[in-house]
């Protein structure tokens, strides 16, 4: 039947596999579920909703609040909004669940990967060029991250693998009746 449309917001530390993990989890609702999924995430954001924007508090939050904006849309309209920024800050990801909730539920999921894993794997090169002092207002280095306090889920990536998040979140979906 038809069912109410919710957003899956992962938020988390650059590297902390909060992509990888939102494919994985798309992959395992596409198998189960006919209905409509948008993906919300950094690059392809950057490069067309928030094109233009840098790394300021006010820019994270306008790029968050946007993404926010178009995942209440699409929640609205019954359908799967996944996000994956960063966003840092606790009252931009509180309005975006006030946005949501207004239509459907809000899932937050914490990434909750520790930065000394992410700095090991530096898989973009961008903690090293953030140490250096190349990339000024890096996430976790010289900009904050305010950890949710009460994310609906809270993830540790260490010593296991995508598939098995993703089957963690599907379990989380499954017992609120949404997937
Ligand atoms: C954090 C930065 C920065 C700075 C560029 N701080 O690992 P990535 O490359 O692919 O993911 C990061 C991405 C973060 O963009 P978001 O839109 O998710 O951030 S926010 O929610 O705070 O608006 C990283 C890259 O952009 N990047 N400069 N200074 N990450």
């Amino acid at each position: 039947g038809a069912r109410r449309g919710f957003t899956l917001f992962f938020t988390g530390l650059s590297g902390a596999g909060k992509s990888t993990l939102a494919e994985a989890v798309i992959a395992r609702l596409l198998e189960s579920s006919a209905r409509q999924i948008t993906l919300l995430d950094g690059d392809d954001v950057r490069k067309h909703l928030s094109r233009g924007l840098g790394f300021s508090r006010e820019d994270r939050s306008a790029n968050v609040r946007r993404i926010g904006w178009v995942a209440a849309e699409v929640t609205r309209h019954g359908g799967i909004a996944i996000c994956a920024p960063i966003a840092p800050y606790a009252d931009d990801r509180g309005e975006v669940r006030r946005l949501v909730e207004q239509h459907g539920s809000f899932v937050e999921v914490h990434v909750a990967t520790p930065i000394e894993v992410c700095e090991a794997r530096d898989r973009k090169g961008l903690y090293a060029q953030a140490r250096a002092g190349r990339i000024p207002q890096f996430t976790g280095v010289s900009d904050p991250y305010e950890a949710p306090a009460a994310p609906e889920l809270r993830l540790d990536t260490a010593g296991t693998t995508p598939h098995a998040l993703a089957d963690a979140v599907l379990a989380f979906l499954a017992e609120r009746g949404l997937a």
